[in-house]
């Protein structure tokens, strides 16, 4: 991340709906990767708005008897409040409503019309007015939108056409010209993918006669543009284009990237880059495209109530938990799914446990066996030293993950740098060091590592779970955070520690999951059974296998089709594990399977042989072995 100053703007929100989790999503990943940048020091300007014109909003607006303005004023102010409430730390908000916008979408305009890429002709095509775009004869699915499964409405008008298709070679050369443009590589190759077919120009205007609610055309006032041009353009009328400051620096010097989900990818992939280059505007750095969440394996769709329900589950259960879940759960280009059970499985495994307790641990012992003072580090030993180690570790890759937006991969990251602390508290055991007063230095040292460890983790959670980093800091009596103060041995002996009891309390399923939630848990078999003679377990081999590769089971939420090898015997194995892991991400990977099960035919699949794992409210975690053996190695 060489780059020192960063503008990201998240995409701007359709007025026609309030705010949901995927909008909640999209805004905290941003929010997230700009906290982080201000952490490294980066100059930083963090973007989100709403889009507000169209058909939709002024239907919306007659159905209700309101004025579009009234109506898009009231739910823009239902998003700007679920930002402040969600902690989101955006510099700006902009409405593609207001006066400054419009300004610069007909300036915009004017100028494309100018040099000629603007033109007046007819146009009939099939149109969805839930993506507020025509579909191509190609993209049309059993005469419906792809995307929302609505009939289209076929539509023929007159329009004015920006002259798109005279800039696909350009495209073209430009992504194959700079590979990390769109960014994961899946959504350029989506790119290049459009653009394999002839691109079509791009129809951006509706008569007036049949649309008012939209911002006139500069040369044409019997027209109004809307959709994409007005929509896309934020992202420069926001800074003061042609002539602000803020332009000057983000922008024109190349320092701005966009956050959008993949619904989106086509016009800020490919009618943004021609528009700005059209319009003799320099091109953005980098697009950043995230995948889908799901609800109960359905495409999550604004029109069905469990968005919202999802989302109130921010105030049940905390804004630090639900950015965590969302943040560590999403694979960022890949859709997640979310469910209640698993929010409160990673919220009990690893805030309350792995870090909650961890604070409260290490903040305890301070108190209790350094009179609440940071004590003097006196000499690191090799196993305080492995913590040091670690942290720097996990440092650097944070910082790799966040350059590719993998927020799950950052927090891994942190997590692994928690275990450690986590193993280093059991392993040198202060309570037992405290007992021999011969051993102070040592106890001394321990909890040295301690306040150190949880100076740097106040700092490295920030972006992540920044009131949780707040409560550490101020425990451990550290002021603003920065990543530059990461270094070890920043923290002064002396120092005042406070306890901090419960940072996120376990949840007990039974009691606070809503009951749908609760039916699909494991717990329902957790009557222990019967006894068995040893024997009786002989019967089950165990083994040792090398994932070779896996793959998605197609049509199924579950299964991972994967080849092992077991000795030297490659084999097939249908495991439900395709909710958990990645299949790529299990190449490689030694795990222990049963090996002499008859064999089971799944979707289709023989399976021969079960994978092994452990689960616990909604966390599944493959077995694996903690020394390197050969695959086949019997387990007993
Ligand atoms: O498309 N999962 O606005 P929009 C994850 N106004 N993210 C989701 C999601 C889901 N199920 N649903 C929505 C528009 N999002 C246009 C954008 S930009 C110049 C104009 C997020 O209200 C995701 O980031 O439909 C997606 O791209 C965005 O919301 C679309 O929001």
């Amino acid at each position: 991340m060489a780059d020192r100053t960063f503008y990201l703007t998240t995409p701007i929100y359709y007025v026609n709906s309030r705010p949901h989790l995927g909008h909640a999503g999209a805004t905290i990943m941003g929010d997230a990767m700009c906290r982080y940048r201000r952490l490294r020091g980066d100059r930083t300007y963090f973007l989100t708005g709403t889009d507000e014109h169209g058909d939709k909003i002024a239907q919306a607006a007659a159905k209700a008897g309101v004025t579009p303005q009234a109506l898009v004023d009231e739910i823009a102010g239902a998003f700007r409040e679920t930002w402040r409430r969600l902690g989101i730390t955006n510099d700006d908000f902009i409405r593609t409503t207001e006066p400054r916008h419009r300004a610069v979408v007909q300036a915009f305009l004017q100028k494309l019309h100018d040099a000629g890429d603007i033109y007046f002709g007819e146009y009939g095509g099939w149109y969805c007015y839930g993506c507020e775009r025509f579909y191509t004869e190609k993209e049309i699915v059993d005469g419906k939108c792809p995307d929302h499964q609505t009939a289209l409405t076929f539509i023929k008008e007159k329009n004015y056409f920006f002259r798109m298709s005279k800039y696909q070679d350009w495209l073209i050369k430009h992504l194959e010209a700079n590979p990390g443009f769109i960014q994961p590589e899946r959504y350029r190759n989506e790119v290049l993918g459009f653009l394999r077919e002839p691109l079509q120009d791009l129809s951006i205007s509706r008569p007036k006669s049949r649309l008012q609610w939209g911002i006139p055309l500069p040369f044409d006032d019997q027209y109004v543009t809307y959709v994409w041009f007005d929509a896309l353009i934020n992202y420069i009328s926001a800074i003061g284009y042609p002539d602000g400051a803020l332009y000057k620096e983000l922008w024109a010097a190349g320092h701005a990237e966009h956050l959008i989900g993949k619904d989106i990818l086509k016009p800020h992939g490919v009618y943004w880059p021609t528009m700005l280059h059209a319009a003799g505007i320099p091109l953005y750095r980098r697009l950043n495209v995230h995948g889908y969440w799901t609800i109960g394996g359905g495409k999550m769709s604004k029109s069905i109530g469990n968005v919202v329900e999802a989302f109130q589950l921010t105030d049940k259960y905390g804004h630090d938990a639900f950015r965590y879940f969302l943040l560590r759960e999403m694979t960022f280009g890949l859709d997640a799914s979310f469910s209640e059970e698993a929010f409160v499985g990673r919220l009990n495994a690893d805030l309350a446990n792995d870090l909650g307790n961890l604070v409260s641990r290490a903040t305890t012992m301070i108190v209790n066996f350094g009179g609440g003072r940071v004590p003097p580090p006196g000499s690191a030993g090799a196993e305080d030293t492995v913590v040091s180690t670690a942290l720097a570790q996990a440092a650097r890759s944070v910082d790799d993950a966040m350059e590719d937006f993998a927020f799950q991969r950052a927090l891994a990251a942190i997590w692994e740098f928690l275990g450690v602390v986590n193993r280093y508290v059991d392993s040198s055991a202060p309570w037992t060091l405290a007992k021999d007063p011969a051993k102070r230095a040592r106890l001394d040292a321990v909890l040295y590592t301690l306040a150190e460890s949880l100076r740097a983790i106040g700092i490295l959670i920030e972006p992540f779970l920044p009131d949780a980093a707040g409560k550490i800091r101020a425990a451990v009596g550290a002021g603003a955070p920065r990543l530059a103060d990461l270094g070890w041995g920043g923290i002064v002996p002396g120092t005042s520690i406070q306890r901090v009891p419960a940072l996120f309390p376990r949840i007990e399923a039974e009691k606070s999951l809503s009951p749908e939630a609760r039916g699909q848990g494991e717990g329902k078999a957790a009557a222990s059974p019967a006894r068995i003679p040893i024997d009786e377990f002989r019967k089950v081999e165990l083994r040792v296998a090398e994932v070779l590769a896996g793959e998605r089971v197609p049509k199924s939420k579950k299964l991972l089709k994967l080849t092992v090898k077991v000795g030297e015997e490659v084999r097939t194995i249908v495991a439900g594990i395709a909710e958990h892991y990645e299949p790529e991400a299990l190449v490689g990977r030694k795990i222990v399977v049963v090996a002499n099960l008859e064999p089971a035919k799944l979707m289709g699949i023989e399976s021969n042989g079960m994978v092994l794992a452990a689960s616990h409210e909604g966390t599944l975690a493959l077995l694996s072995l903690e020394k390197d053996l050969p695959p086949g190695s019997k387990v007993s």
